[in-house]
Formats: structure tokens, sequence, C-alpha cells
């Protein structure tokens, strides 16, 4: 008997050291990677394409880019998406998700007129990808809008809602063979970083105003296209959704006031979204506290747009997945009311957001926190009644130095062990992954000196080449065995294990 536990405890030891988690993926789980017309495209005013806001950014004030970078040629994926197309096949990945560049396809974002070569762009890459049984997941916006709907105010304008709908129904009926789209990619980008604090195009700062208008005027454009794909094409058959940025908050201490307080973070900034799509109306949080707030600053109404009866539900339910991005997590603690001299989202939030200095750090100082994606995602269970929940991007940067990015690969086994726990003990339906980036890219003001890719670009030769680093091994032996595999160092300790194991048990017992 005492030779049978310890030889329990052995083999327990043993797989501990093998994988932080060695669970196999759910049967069908997809794993695939991501990326964005702006970030991979390049060719910015070629074969028709209109201009779009970060067009317009990089060209007329070049200093708001890290290095005055631009993506003007990018990753040139517009001449070489056979060449990325060979690559995730080579990866054994299920999907491959990308966005449409609205400009590409409707140049003035006007659908009186569509470019032909725009669209048989996407034409081209959804057969590539199709022929090589690789799944297509389209993002009708991932931030590149284009200019001329800017100049009569973009996402603040009511008549978005219809512009983005005609815009929708071209890229549907043009790319049938579909089976996964989303309309928006991380709205709270868009409206927060481009409508309020102004650090993304088209830089507007309307802190606390624009940034309660846009997200009005995008759950409903997302709501009307959703009733469009189900009810104007019924054959189809495909899923419709979106996706939102989604980083965790957690209470900086037991108290009430910072347990409260990391809530009230995560409905500000995951729930204003979502909680429209998925549950009806704005977070109940959300519409207190600005309406509170806007009484006392003497508006006459709430700063947050108000939705009718009507709205409600028509916008209520119009989801087949929640698409799910993570990278990061954050203390949250609480914040005095402050006067009602300004106004702004961050006093409705009232939440300070810090960061445990014992967490490790990615180079470009995000804390690298895996419990946070497993906690994120039994929230998102609980406070939206269980959806299918797919993962459409994580990942991490590497500091662009070497080929061999453990960091990557470290990150991916914390957070995908997290994921796995998520699975199998809190019952979260994960269906996919998705890694950000297939390779590094133009990360928006970060230029290209972010390189968040599984393959290295050399953007100062004109072809563009990718090359391997190691964690694109790492990813394709996980999509082909739907496990975290196991480095041979964790694989030579285990054995040491087993062996030091077998000798305890039976020599000395
Ligand atoms: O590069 C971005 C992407 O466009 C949206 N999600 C986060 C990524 C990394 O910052």
């Amino acid at each position: 008997m005492t030779r049978f536990l310890l030889c329990c405890c052995f083999i327990a030891l043993a797989s501990f050291a093998q994988a932080e988690n060695n669970k196999t993926f759910p049967d069908g789980f997809m794993f695939g990677v991501a990326t964005a017309a702006y970030q991979v495209e390049g060719a910015w005013n070629e074969d028709g394409k209109g201009e779009n806001i970060w067009d317009r950014m990089v060209h007329t004030d070049p200093s708001s880019i890290t290095n005055n970078d631009t993506a003007d040629v990018a990753c040139d994926s517009y001449h070489k998406y056979k060449e990325d197309v060979e690559l995730i096949a080579g990866l054994n990945l299920t999907h491959y998700r990308f966005s449409v560049s609205w400009s590409r396809v409707l140049p003035t974002g006007f659908a009186n007129e569509i470019n032909a070569k725009g669209l048989l762009y996407y034409q081209n890459l959804v057969k590539e990808l199709k022929a090589r049984n690789i799944e297509p997941v389209v993002t009708l916006y991932h931030w590149d809008l284009p200019q001329p709907l800017q100049e009569i105010g973009g996402w603040t304008n009511p008549n978005m809602v219809t512009y983005f709908k005609e815009y929708a129904r071209v890229m549907i009926e043009n790319l049938v063979g579909v089976q996964y789209w989303a309309t928006f990619n991380e709205p709270k980008q868009v409206c927060r970083a481009g409508y309020g604090v102004g650090s993304l195009a088209p830089r507007i700062s309307s802190n606390g105003i624009a940034d309660y208008i846009c997200p009005y005027i995008i759950v409903k454009s997302h709501a009307e296209v959703y009733h469009m794909y189900k009810n104007d094409f019924p054959d189809l058959k495909g899923k419709m959704s979106i996706v939102f940025d989604g980083q965790w908050a957690e209470p900086a201490s037991n108290s009430t006031a910072d347990t409260e307080a990391a809530e009230r973070k995560m409905h500000f900034e995951f729930g204003l979204y979502a909680n429209p799509i998925f549950l009806g109306d704005w977070p109940q949080v959300v519409k207190d506290r600005v309406s509170f707030r806007s009484e006392k600053e003497n508006f006459t109404r709430s700063r947050l747009p108000e939705f009718t009866e009507d709205e409600i539900s028509t916008i209520n339910g119009t989801f087949d997945y929640l698409g799910f991005n993570h990278y990061y997590t954050r203390l949250a603690s609480d914040v005095e009311e402050e006067d009602f001299d300004d106004i702004g989202y961050d006093r409705d939030v009232r939440v300070l957001s810090t960061e445990d200095p014992s967490w490790e750090k990615s180079p470009n100082g995000n804390p690298i926190v895996p419990w946070g994606i497993r906690k994120t995602l039994k929230w998102i269970k609980d406070t939206y009644g269980n959806p299918e929940i797919f993962i459409t991007e994580n990942g991490v940067i590497d500091d662009g130095s070497t080929l061999e990015d453990d960091i990557r690969i470290d990150f991916y086994k914390g957070y995908l062990s997290s994921v796995l726990d998520a699975i199998y003990e809190d019952e979260v339906k994960v269906t996919g992954f998705t890694a950000w980036s297939l390779m590094d890219n133009f990360e928006w003001t970060g230029g290209y000196g972010y390189h968040f890719g599984l393959y290295q670009v050399n953007f100062t030769d004109p072809e563009r080449p990718r090359t391997p680093k190691k964690s694109a091994d790492f990813y394709g032996t996980l999509a082909r065995t739907l496990k975290i595999p196991t480095s041979w160092a964790n694989k030579i300790s285990a054995c040491w294990i087993y062996l030091l194991g077998t000798l305890v048990v039976f020599q000395f017992l």
C-alpha cells in the first residue's frame, strides 16, 4: 500500500513537472491566427483603394507614429496573401481571422461604387483558405474607417448604421463561403481611444461625450447587420457576432469598495459594449453613474444616450458566439467622487488601475498574468448566461532581438493552461483560440516596434520575407495535438522524477 501511494505521488509530481496543464483541448477545438487589414495589407492606394482614417493620420501627422512608420506597405499581404495562407496551412491551423479594409472595397465608404479589384482580393483570399481547409473568420471593421465617412462624423453619426449595413451586405453577398463573421473588432478601442481620449485615429478628444455616442451607434450598426444576415441570407447558416477586448480588473484589496470598483470597471469597459447585445440595454451601474454625474454637471439629460424599448429588443440577442480578445490584467481600486467641474469618462468610472509589482512584465510593460484570462472567461460566463466564447486574440510581444521567442512560448503555456482550467474546471464554453498574430505587423501608433508575430517580418527588405520564430513550431504542435507542448527540459525533469521514484519505491521499501 505504501509503495502504491508513493508511486502515485511520484507520478503526480512528474506530470506537474511535464507541463503547466496536460489536459487535452476538446475535440473540434479550433486553433488559428489573426491579423487585421490595415496592419498587414499595405497597398494603401493601389487598385482603386480609397483613403481611410489611418492613411490620413500617418500621412498628415507622421510623428503620431513611433519612428514615423507608415502602413503603406506593411507586410505587403495584399501581394503576398498566398504565402500567408501557406504559412497558416503549415501550422495545421483551423482558421485565419482577418479583416476587410472597407475603403478597399468601397473607396468612398458608400455602397454606390464597388471597387471590383478590392473585392476580388478578399474573394481570392477566401478561396485560397478554403482550398487549404482553413476557415476564414472575417471581421468587417477593424478600425480603418473610410475617410469620407469620418468627414461626416464617423461613429458619432447615426447615419453610419445604414452605411455600415450597406457595406456589410456587399461583403456577405460576395464572400458566401464564410462561416464566421464579426461586425466590429474591439469597439472599446474605436470609441474610447478614437473618440474619447483621441489616442488612435480619428483622434477625436471628446471625453465623456463622443465615447458614449459611439457605442450607441456601433451596437445599433452591429444589430442591423446581424438581423440582415439572418433575415436576408437564411441559406448561409454562418455565425455572426462581434469581438470585445476584455482585460481583467482584479480588486486591489478585499474591501467592498475595491471589489465594487473592479466590477464597475468591468461593466464600463466590457459591459458598455456587450450588455446591450447579450442582455439588452447598458449595464445598470454605467447608466446610474453617467446619469448621476451628468445631472450634477447641469446636463439636461445623461451623456449616455438612452435606448428606446424598441432599440433594446432589436439589439438584444444579436450574437451567435462571443468574440473575446484578452491581453492583460490590472488591479482596480475605488476612487473618491471628484468635483463636477470637469466631465470625463474616468470620473464616471471612478476606478484607479494599478499593477502588482510582483507581476512579470512583457517588453512593452504589460503585466503577464495567466490567471486573468480564466477569471475574465468565468466573469463573461456568469454575466452573460454562458455563451459560446471564441477567443479571437491573445498574444504578447517579444523584443525583436531573436527568433528564440521563449517569452511567447511561456506566455502561451500559461494563458492556455488557464483556458483549459476555464473549460474543465469552470465549464466555460470556449470553442476556439486565436493567436495574435500570424506575423509581426504595424502596431498602430507603435509602428513596427512591437513584435507580436509567430513569424518575423523583415520590414527593411522590399520582399518582406517571413521567418518562423521558435513559437511557430510550438503553436503548430499545439494545434495538431490539442495539447500544450512540453519542452525537452520539462520532459527530462519528468523522466528524472519517474526514475527517482522507481528507485525509491523498489530499492528502499
Ligand atoms: O494589434 C492589436 C489589434 O489590432 C487589436 N487587438 C490588440 C492587438 C495588439 O495590441
